[in-house]
């Protein structure tokens, strides 16, 4: 039986939903900021690539992941996005910190995205060292900030098409 399921990837932004109906909120930890504001900066031109116009994209910076789920709630309620982008980098130290962090935001953000019936993306690095963070943040592994920006533009059609 031929499938009836289209090629699609967070990796390949072609056949990407147009962004220029959508609005978007983008949420950026300040915490790691060489990698944090290049992964906002691949998600940025991502979404613009594919339409979406400056006045339509909301972004607000939280001092650390941590904070990216209350932050991602607060800016939902105040400009009724199509999808919540958070994007943060924890990287693993001497601690157990990157666990409880990364454990919590993850929850959270799913948590937000069932109860609120509004996407929240998980654009968080989650690496053991900085090079790995620099790997994903436009270095040999790409950035991860533009498959955030992909998947966002998929939920956000989703979630337009809701009844
Ligand atoms: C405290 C902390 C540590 C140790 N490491 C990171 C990190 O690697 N990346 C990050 O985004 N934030 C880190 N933070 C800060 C926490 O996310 C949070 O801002 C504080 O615990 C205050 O709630």
């Amino acid at each position: 039986m031929a499938s009836a399921l289209k090629n699609l990837s967070t990796y390949d932004d072609s056949n990407i939903p147009d962004a220029s109906e959508m609005t978007f909120a983008i949420v950026v930890a300040d915490w790691n900021r060489d990698i944090t504001h290049a992964l906002y900066e691949g998600c940025l031109e991502t979404l613009q690539k594919h339409g979406a116009s400056e006045e339509k994209i909301h972004v607000v910076q939280v001092p650390g992941t941590f904070e990216l789920p209350a932050a991602g709630r607060i800016i939902a309620g105040r400009e009724n996005p199509d999808v919540v982008i958070c994007i943060g980098c924890v990287i693993k130290g001497e601690t157990q910190h990157d666990e409880y962090i990364n454990n919590a935001v993850a929850q959270g953000l799913v948590n937000l995205s069932i109860a609120t019936g509004r996407p929240f993306i998980f654009g968080v690095l989650t690496p053991n060292t900085h090079q790995q963070a620099l790997d994903r943040a436009g270095g040999k592994h790409g950035n991860k900030g533009v498959e955030a920006a992909v998947t966002a533009l998929r939920m956000a059609e989703l979630y337009r098409a809701k009844a």
